[in-house]
């Protein structure tokens, strides 16, 4: 029973048990109650009830310290008896379904825990409204049940390259609805690169001097894409978000409790910037604005690490500071703000790569600014050049021993490490050869590799209270709008779920089956998802 249990969820609890051979019932109206703070999680829950199950529910309020209705669902937050941030428990017995949360968050992902508990359709999108049950038999039934359940990582992310390659708001929201389903909590969302600039940046608030048209990244880069590398030869979708769009992408993440990072790449993958933008294109930077090209042209290619920002240029700094001021306005409820940092090939080439020299310079002006806005910056793993301080964050993706020493040499010194390394959690790269689709740099890798690795065994000597926890970027050199992305997604991005959710010691055994069972679920979902034969579906 506790197999039967055990093989519903993803990812693992820390402890779960069934409780004998009961049942709770569910009802056409169902008492759903909640207390003070977790109203809006109670009436996601309603929403899902009533769309996949056709059971509508009767929402009530529960003023603490009152009985508790028999047959109800009830939703409590519980400071103080529940165990970690994000954490729940959630009992099931005959009479009540009872999901206590540490906070709303914990709420939450609890209810991730539940839906698993319900048969697949709890999860159409449109779902079958009219195929209410009508007979007792066939009223969902959910067994007897205790879990108590807290992430071993505080940070388990995805990431969506959207530069390259745009996807629409309903794209980001419709990837970002089936990640939550496996308790992610973190979108970062690489803005701009080379090939396009994806945020809408006004001149409201310019400084002073500031003569820049900041309207001109997305006039100009918002239009562009990549031109290579797509299935049958698709350029990449061109386009951008106006701040309004990107305040509803803010609000549909925090909704399901999942904190945003905007990335701003800096000092290399800054082409759609300098193609924008002629007061940046100085001498020092890798176009020299002419009469003839005030800007720099568009680099289409999958090349990286030929664009760089001038080092020198005081406009350099009015630049970052503006954008930089305005993403954080955007989210007044963020907390980080991803500086990139990564592949400035050209710029080292032509500078140098010395700690005090001008990379090391520009990126330390950039952290500063960011930490000014009170805001922690992030960067690859490049980006140690420039030293660390405490609660820096670094976002380890691929480096040689040299690079491996850098990172722990910062986490000693109190920066925080999120984990991304390429052959197991780069989700551009091919499942095997035959895949469509894809890079292979960091070697193809089907889910099993996705889920046979161990966070605290990737960097040598890497204290283990360093690690912040683990993301699963998705490049999108090759990949053109969301079908295309949800079959590289999915199903690896359910292998780093569970190894940044799970502390339980049997869940990388029971993995693949448990895998197999989602399939369902995803197809309920409408996920396009590819039916790898790495996992045994029935
Ligand atoms: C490396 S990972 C990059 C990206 C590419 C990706 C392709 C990283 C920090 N930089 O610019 O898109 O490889 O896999």
């Amino acid at each position: 029973m506790n197999d039967e249990l055990c093989e519903r969820l993803l990812p693992l609890p820390s402890q779960y048990e069934t409780e004998g051979t009961e049942y709770f019932v569910l009802k056409a109206q169902q008492p759903v109650v909640f207390s003070p703070g977790c109203e809006s999680e109670a009436r996601q829950l309603a929403d899902y009830l009533q769309t996949g199950l056709g059971i509508s529910a009767q929402l009530e309020s529960h003023v603490p310290g009152t009985n508790l209705p028999r047959g109800a669902m009830c939703l409590e937050i519980e400071q103080d008896r529940v165990p970690g941030a994000e954490g729940y428990t959630l009992t099931v017995s005959a009479e009540a379904v009872r999901l206590c949360g540490q906070s709303a968050t914990g709420v939450f992902r609890g209810i991730q825990t539940l839906l698993q508990l319900f048969p697949s359709q709890i999860h159409a999108p449109k779902g079958a409204t009219w195929n209410s049950p009508r007979h007792p038999a066939d009223f969902p039934q959910l067994p007897a049940c205790k879990i108590v359940d807290v992430p071993r990582f505080a940070h388990r992310g995805l990431m969506l390259d959207v530069a390259r390659s745009f996807l629409s708001v309903a794209e980001v929201c419709a990837i970002v609805e089936h990640a939550s389903r496996y308790k992610l909590n973190v979108l970062h969302l690489h803005l701009v690169d080379d090939q396009g600039w994806r945020l809408e940046i006004t001149n409201e608030g310019r400084a002073a001097q500031d003569t820049i048209d900041y309207t001109q990244l997305t006039q100009v880069s918002g239009q562009t894409a990549v031109a290579e590398g797509g299935y049958g030869y698709e350029p990449g979708r061109t386009g951008f978000y106006t701040q309004q769009e990107y305040r509803e992408i803010l609000e549909f993440c925090r909704a399901r409790h999942i904190e945003v990072i905007p990335e701003i790449d800096v000092p290399g993958h800054t082409g759609a910037a300098l193609a924008a933008i002629p007061q940046l294109c100085t001498p020092g930077s890798s176009h020299t604005a002419t009469p003839q090209q005030p800007t720099a042209p568009i680099d289409y290619s999958t090349a990286v690490g030929r664009s760089y920002l001038d080092p020198h240029s005081e406009q350099t700094l009015v630049f970052l500071r503006h954008v930089l001021r305005q993403v954080v306005q955007l989210d007044a409820r963020g907390s980080k703000i991803h500086l990139g940092g990564d592949e400035p090939h050209a710029m080292i080439a032509r500078y140098g790569r010395r700690s005090d020299g001008p990379y090391a310079q520009l990126v330390q002006q950039a952290k500063e600014i960011v930490r000014s806005l009170g805001r922690q910056p992030v960067g690859w793993n490049e980006y140690l050049n420039a030293g660390s301080q405490d609660g820096d964050v670094v976002q380890y993706w691929y480096a040689d021993d040299v690079g491996q020493q850098a990172v722990t040499q910062a986490a000693r010194a109190g920066a925080q490490v999120i984990l991304s390394p390429g052959n197991t959690t780069y989700l551009d790269q091919k499942y095997d050869s035959s895949s469509p689709i894809g890079l292979t740099w960091a070697g193809a890798f089907d889910v099993p590799a996705a889920r046979d690795w161990d966070p605290e065994a990737v960097i040598a000597g890497l204290p283990a209270d360093s690690i912040l926890g683990v993301e699963a970027p998705l490049w999108s050199e090759t990949v053109r709008g969301q079908q295309q992305a949800e079959w590289l997604i999915f199903p690896r991005l359910l292998a780093t779920a569970e190894v940044g959710w799970s502390v339980c010691p049997q869940a990388a055994e029971s993995f693949l089956h448990r895998c197999a069972l989602q399939g369902p679920r995803l197809a309920a979902g409408g996920v396009n998802f590819f039916p790898t034969p790495a996992v045994p579906w029935n």
